[in-house]
Order: structure tokens, then sequence, then C-alpha cells
């Protein structure tokens, strides 16, 4: 079943930006000539001074990649300015809130109109070129019009996930050192209510790098407004004009950063610039989804991670499309909530990630069928891999196996897109995410960094750059090197292992580092370890990822108590909610097994691949124990396996 073949429809290639053969066509290009390609394609945004150099790149030594870097460009003028002469009046966003009752939809002339009002106000509250701005907004129109600002005044925001918790929020300011915080009163969630200001408020306790917050009144909830620092965003714009001069940015001038775990410690700044990044997220959105003049597109990610960034605001409004930002939830006021909302506003291409499909896919087709679904057109799978039976009952299901499903893989650090069908170019396989996009040059290697050939399985990484990827860890240029050139020499290391099969079709295996993917979002098993130990009670904890029906992965802990603390229920309990307070309720731990000694080495290194296999119940092929430096403790801890 998993090795099916679904050929790609006449019908769909015929109509399609990019068939078969202009796919050749245009990978056959770029290897001739990448700096000619780019340089066609760099036309498909805005710019104020054309770009005349366009690539370089070294992987090696201190590691420097720039794109089109005597261009001069603001991504706020793509994404509004250029569309108000040919759509000005075209939605630009259709809102669908929380409550199925309320929506809205704003045109491009209205959202440029919005921008230039918070532009000017954050202009007047002093934010100038190259400051960072704090966004913790939940799914309200105010995030795109809060990311675009920035971009217009050259500030670089740093948006951080309304599911965050106050600890985790202040790291992330503190780290850049944010002058201005842009949130709500709350946010709104599967009928809760969500204490961003509250929260907010707490975390600014440990901020003095903060001046100024925007407060946008979102619910109305009583909140506290501390006088001369916070503002209401309807007070403080109401006088401010119409039009907002944009700053003239550098193409590798910052766009943004955002904040993603890794195998080790805090996590990471991601740094994006300004022009590659955006003709990247344009490119990758117009023809991984084949997007058309005039059609609805629904991305169902949060604005507080890559895929929200890249294919909510910029990739989407960059190409002048109609795209929907959801507030709620997939399974509120009932589990066919996403298809009501296909039907209410003809969605006709929808994105979403394997999680939300596995949920949905326990409820059977009822709640999809009672929806019509007949304006969609392509479906599109995020975040981590997907089953072949989820992806064949998205297929079946949800497309009517009229639609074709592009599965595409990517991550943060890579801005956009890297390995996907291309849906009227490229047979799908239920499973895999088939080849690279035009441009992109992925290679499996083994662990000493020997490329491999043919059908193989191995460490997946990037030979080349690509415009979109991230340029550097903010403020840590020897950590991104670290990070991802120093594995294998000269190669951008994903973290990602991968199969490829005799068509040459990628299949992501998952991470192959300390990196979890709980429901599609990452979590470095050290953050929850760190947590972890900050606990009075807890001598050691060693986190690792365990299989989890719905999520993908699920977080099990293996947790050391400090010598007379009695391991109680009482004492998990309240371990579960100490992690879910100090990182937010993605990290709340699914299992926690008592563990009076932990697998090491001689050398007192955790043997985490112990570990893994015995959250997985996989405890028959061991491996090598010998090197243990207790032997003992793995019988101990397979014998009291939690679950
Ligand atoms: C965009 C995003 C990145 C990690 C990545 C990989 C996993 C994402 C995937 C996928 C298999 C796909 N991942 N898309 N795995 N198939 N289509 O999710 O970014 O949050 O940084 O996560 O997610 O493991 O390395 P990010």
């Amino acid at each position: 079943m998993a090795d099916d073949i679904i050929a790609v429809k006449p019908a769909i290639a015929a109509k399609a930006r990019i068939d078969a053969a202009r796919r050749e066509a245009m990978v056959a290009a770029e290897a001739k000539d990448a700096e000619a390609f780019w340089r066609g394609e760099m036309t498909r945004i805005a710019w104020m001074k054309e770009p005349t150099k366009i690539k370089s790149v070294d992987f090696h030594g201190d590691i420097s990649i720039r794109w089109f870097e005597d261009g001069i460009l603001n991504a706020s003028v793509s994404c509004l300015d250029r569309h108000l002469a040919t759509r000005g009046d075209q939605v630009a966003i259709i809102w669908e809130g929380d409550d199925p009752n309320s929506d809205a939809k704003v045109t491009y002339r209205e959202l440029h109109a919005r921008v230039c009002k918070l532009a000017n106000a954050m202009r007047r509250l002093g934010v100038k070129k190259g400051d960072r701005v704090c966004i913790y907004l939940p799914m309200i129109v105010e995030a795109a019009v809060a990311m675009l600002a920035c971009a217009r005044v050259g500030a670089i925001h740093s948006i951080v996930f309304g599911g965050f918790s106050p600890d985790s929020l202040a790291s992330r300011i503190q780290d850049s050192e944010c002058t201005l915080l842009i949130t709500a009163d709350e946010g709104r969630r599967g009928g809760r209510k969500v204490p961003l200001k509250a929260n907010a408020d707490e975390a600014l306790l440990t901020c003095p790098s903060v001046r100024h917050v925007i407060v946008a009144k979102n619910t109305g909830g009583a909140v506290e407004m501390m006088k001369g620092r916070d503002h209401w965003w309807d007070t403080i714009t109401a006088g401010e004009g119409e039009t907002c001069e944009p700053e003239k940015m550098n193409a590798e001038d910052p766009l943004f950063i955002l904040y993603t775990s890794g195998s080790t410690g805090k996590p990471k700044g991601v740094l994006h610039t300004t022009g590659g990044y955006l003709v990247w997220a344009s490119f990758t959105h117009e023809n991984v989804f084949d997007y058309r003049d005039g059609e609805v597109y629904w991305c169902t990610a949060d604005v507080g991670w890559v895929t929200g960034h890249t294919y909510i605001v910029y990739g989407p409004l960059a190409n002048g499309a109609t795209t929907l930002m959801f507030e709620g939830v997939p399974s509120w006021p009932d589990n066919g909530r996403f298809w009501q909302v296909c039907a209410k506003h003809k969605v006709n291409i929808f994105y979403t990630a394997p999680t939300a499909i596995r949920a949905l896919m326990r409820d059977g087709e009822g709640p999809v069928k009672k929806h019509d679904r007949s304006s969609l057109r392509i479906l599109g799978s995020v975040g981590e891999p997907i089953n072949p039976e989820a992806w064949l009952w998205y297929y079946r299901v949800v497309g009517e196996e009229r639609c074709p499903i592009v599965d595409t893989w990517w991550q943060t650090e890579t801005g956009g897109i890297l390995i996907s069908p291309l849906p009227g170019a490229v047979a799908l396989k239920p499973g895999s995410a088939t080849l690279p996009l035009p441009g992109v040059k992925p290679a499996l290697v083994d662990n000493e960094g020997n490329i491999l050939e043919g059908a193989t399985e191995g460490n997946l990484v990037m030979l080349d750059a690509w415009p979109g990827m991230m340029r550097t860890i903010y403020g840590d240029h020897a950590r991104f090197g670290q990070t991802y050139f120093s594995t294998f020499k000269g190669m951008y290391f994903t973290g990602d292992g991968a199969r490829r099969d005799e068509d040459g079709y990628y299949w992501i295996t998952g991470r192959v580092d300390d990196v979890i993917n709980v429901a599609g979002h990452r979590m470095g098993t050290a953050e929850v370890e760190s947590a972890l130990v900050a606990h009075p009670a807890v001598a050691e904890a060693a986190v690792v990822g365990m299989p989890h029906e719905l999520k993908g992965q699920g977080i099990y802990c293996y947790v050391t108590l400090k010598t007379g603390v009695e391991p109680t229920e009482v004492l998990r309990k309240e371990l579960v909610a100490w992690v879910r307070k100090e990182i937010g309720p993605i990290a709340t731990p699914d299992a926690i097994q008592w563990a009076p000694g932990l697998p090491k080495t001689r050398s007192g290194k955790i043997m985490r691949r112990i570990l893994r296999k015995i959250a997985a119940n996989e405890t028959e092929g061991l491996g090598d124990t010998s090197t243990l430096a207790d032997p003992g403790v793995v019988q101990e801890l397979i014998d009291n396996k939690v679950g």
C-alpha cells in the first residue's frame, strides 16, 4: 500500500503552473546557471533597487550565506503596496474566529492602512530599524498587521507562540533584547481563554529591555495596564495616518528571528533576512500549492510557528493571495470544524498537519462528509512524517481522490519548503515528501559524512544554499556553524534521517538528534530535562520521545528523585504541572517513570538509545550494553516501564 504510486492526472497537469516537463526544465536551468535562474525568479517580489549580485555562499570556515546582497527592498511593500493598484479591494485575509459566528474580511487596501497606522505609532514610540520587537498574540488579524508593521519600519520581529509560558516568553525576549512587546488582553482557543497580557506582565518582571507594550483588545477581559509602559492598540494608532514611508532595507538585513528547539540547551534564535526569504516564500507558495489568482488558501498553522510566518503571511501576501487565518482548533465546537470552514469560505487549498488528520480520522468519515468540500483542489501536509494510513484517509475521504496531496518537508531553519511534490508534475507516493524543489540539493550521508548514492538511508543534508535558508543564530554565529555545519563538514545538516527509494523519492524517517516532534511541534529533550531538574525534588532526568498514536511522538521522562524523596502519584502530577508551567502546555509529559538509576557510560554519558528503546517497548534488541557503568539499571527500568 505504502508503495502505491498515484500518477498526476492529465487534467491537473494540463492546468498546473508546472507540469513534469516544466519541472525538468527548471531543475536543469538551475543546475546549469543558478545565478541566472534566481535572477529570473527574484522579480517575483518588489525591489527599490534590483540586486546585481545574486549568490555568495560559503559552507566552510565561518559560514557565510548571502543572496541578492546589493538589493534594496521592504518586505511590506511586496506584500501590500504593489497590490493596491491591481487588487486593492480584493480580500487579503479572511479571519475565522474561534467562535463559529465570528469572522471578518480585510482587503489589501484596509490591511495596508492598518499596517501603516501601527508602523507610524511604533516609530513614534521610538522603534527604529534593527530594533527587536516581540509579538505574543493569538491568531487574530493584528498578528499579521504587527509582523508587517515591523517589516515596514525595519524592526526585526520575534514571535512567541501564545501557548508558551511566561518563563519561555521572558527568555526569548531577553535573548534578543526586545524593546517593544505587542500582545493582546486574552486569546481564545476551543472556547477557552488564554491570559496573554497577564502572562506578559509576569514575563516582563525580568525583561528590562522592554520599554513599551502595545495591547490589542480582543476578548475585552480585564487586564492591568502599567502607566507609561502599556498602550491600547486602538488608542495609540487612532491619530496615525494611513500611509507610512517604508524603511529601505538591504536584502541581507534581518526580517525576523524565530526561536526553535535544538538538541542542546536553550532555544536558538533562527535569523532570516529579507530578500532571499521573501523570494523563497513567494516561489514555494505559488508553485507547491499551484496557487491561482482569486483562490482561497488556508494554512491552519499558528503564526507562532514558522509555517504561519511563511505560509499564512509572507508567501501568500507576496503573491497577492487570499489567505485564511483561523483562531480556533479542529475539534471545537465539534470535529467537523475544519470542513465547515472549508465549505463556508469555499477554500481551494488546504494545508494542515498530520497530527490533526490522525485525530480527525478517529471520528470517521461522518463529520467530513457532512460538509461540502467541492471547492478543495489541493491538500497539504507539514510538520512531521505523515503515515501512509493517514495520508490515504486524507486523500480518499477529505479530497475524494480528486485533490493531490503535497507532503511538504522543511524546517524553521530552511525558511520554506524544500522537499515536496509539485502537484501538476510529480507522481505521489503516500508517506513520501517525494522530490526536492528546483534549486534544492539534498544528499544522504553516513555517520562519517560519506555521500551515499542510489536507493539508501542516511542523514539528510543539503549540499548547497537556497535563497530562503537561515543566515545565523541571533547573537551567536559560532553556534550556527557548530550546530548545522560541523557534524558533516561543508554541508548543512538538517537533524533528520531519511530513506531514498529507487525513484529518488525521499521518505523522512524523523529526527536523528535529541529533538522530538510532538504533534508537529519541535521540543528539545534537553529543555524538558532542565525544567524537571529545576524542581526541588528531582536529582536527575532523562527525556526521550515515545511513539504516540495521535501526536506522532509523546514525551517520556525518566526521573531520579533526590535521596529521601518518596515517589508518589501526587508528586508525579506535580511534576507534569511543573513542566507545563515552566515551558507551556505543548511540553506536557506523557509518561514519567521513576528511575533509581539511569544507564550511563563509564564517562557519565546517559545512553539515550537504550532509554528510547525501553520507552518504545523495543526491549528485544537493546544492543551492546557492556559499556555501561552499571548494566543492572537497564533491567530495573524495563521492569518498571510506564504504560
Ligand atoms: C515546517 C516545520 C522541522 C522538523 C523537521 C522534521 C519535521 C516537518 C515534515 C517533517 C516529515 C514532513 N518535519 N515537515 N517530517 N515530513 N513533511 O515543521 O518546521 O517546526 O522547525 O520542524 O519537523 O523532523 O526537521 P519546524
